[in-house]
């Protein structure tokens, strides 16, 4: 296939609620669409990268210069013999840009699945045609106030829930919850990255409630210490931010350092990348789960697409787009006995609904060949 022209999209979508995390409080989600135009057709992806380096080094204004003065004339060369699986390889020389890349393969993907009348689904191995969903519910300013927003996500039907936590925010909203809420539910927490290796016996206090995991309680650079915080708690530790690589994968699990893992396709470059991931966990019989970014219904379809392959072993926040959006930039995604439906049709499954798109757009830039 051949790639034509390139939009770059930014569009800025409203939260129903603000989001809190240890690193900051979200109103909106401002981010990046990029929709490719091919010979074989189009396709479409979000780039998960946030309006600020926070999460990890890469920023949509960073992505879109990447994307802008590097990769889009690296693609552009190929010519004719552009295919998805081969934008990582064209790319590989860059260091990084991880989100930038990802997008960009997963527009370039959806185009050539689309033409070829096949789902992204099914291409990449999902073996669901539905999955169960989890829901993160941010940091809150009360007690009160998160009793009441976990009630409310059980009352639609997620099937776990997972709490943002920071030091001060950690023992007692986790203790609250599951007295409140009862023994029987799944519960994990997530601190990206909020503590230190002097925690240990801190973080060694949540043992006493069943937690399914915690996510990223370190550094993201700092995997030998998660491998030392694993001596110390009983609660298994999850990595995210620290999992960029299916080598970095392995080199974890090898540590000590993880025994569950998110998989985020934007952080780790693609989906063919998350994929992956996906097996060299299965080999290790590590089970993964799929992260969220927040995503529009664009965004969304390809992770409930990964989500549904085997050793997706746990809920992930794959959540109802209304967990985010009154509006979502597509046919929302919606609770079904607390699952989601995985898309069937051909690419990623969904179209943009122009209006909404419209409305939300904040500007464009095409880039032709
Ligand atoms: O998409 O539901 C979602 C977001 C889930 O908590 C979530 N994501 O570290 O896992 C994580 C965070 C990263 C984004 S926080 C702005
Ligand atoms: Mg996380």
């Amino acid at each position: 296939m051949r790639l034509e022209h390139v939009e770059l999209r930014m569009v800025n979508v409203p939260l129903v609620s603000p989001f809190r995390t240890s690193f900051g409080t979200d109103t909106r989600h401002e981010v990046l669409l990029v929709h490719v135009i091919t010979d074989v057709g189009e396709g479409w992806a979000e780039c998960v990268a946030m309006d600020r380096p926070a999460y990890s080094s890469e920023y949509f204004n960073g992505a879109i210069d990447v994307i802008r003065s590097f990769f889009l004339p690296d693609l552009f060369s190929l010519g004719n013999d552009l295919t998805a699986e081969g934008v990582a390889p064209a790319l590989k020389w860059a260091k990084g840009h991880r989100m930038a890349k990802a997008s960009l393969e997963t527009a370039v993907l959806d185009a050539q699945l689309r033409g070829a009348g096949v789902s992204l689904a099914s291409y990449l191995g999902a073996v669901k045609d539905r999955v169960p969903a989890g829901v993160s519910v941010g940091i809150m300013d009360s007690l009160a106030e998160l009793e009441t927003a976990v009630g409310g996500y059980l009352d639609e039907g997620y099937l776990r829930i997972k709490l943002k936590i920071e030091p001060g925010w950690d023992i007692e909203p986790v203790r609250m919850v599951r007295e409140t809420f009862g023994p029987e539910m799944l519960l994990q927490v997530d601190a990206n990255t909020a503590y230190t290796r002097t925690d240990g016996a801190h973080l060694a206090q949540l043992d006493e409630f069943d937690l399914l995991l915690i996510e990223q309680p370190l550094d993201e650079e700092d995997i030998v210490g998660h491998a030392i915080l694993a001596t110390q708690v009983h609660t298994p530790i999850c990595l995210d931010e620290s999992i960029v690589s299916s080598s970095i994968a392995v080199d974890a699990i090898e540590l000590g350092a993880t025994t569950i893992i998110n998989i985020k396709p934007g952080r780790v470059g693609g989906y063919l990348e998350g994929v992956r991931i996906h097996d060299v966990c299965a080999e290790r019989a590590i089970p993964v789960w799929c992260g969220g970014m927040l995503e529009t219904g664009i965004g969304r379809a390809a992770n409930v697409a990964l989500a549904a392959l085997p050793n997706f072993l746990l809920p992930g926040d794959t959540s109802a787009s209304s967990r985010y959006f009154a509006e979502d930039l597509t046919a929302p995604f919606v609770l079904e006995d607390g699952y989601v439906r995985v898309p069937t049709g051909p690419g990623i499954g969904v179209d943009p609904i122009p209006e909404v798109l419209e409305k939300f757009t904040l500007s464009t830039e095409t880039i032709s060949r």
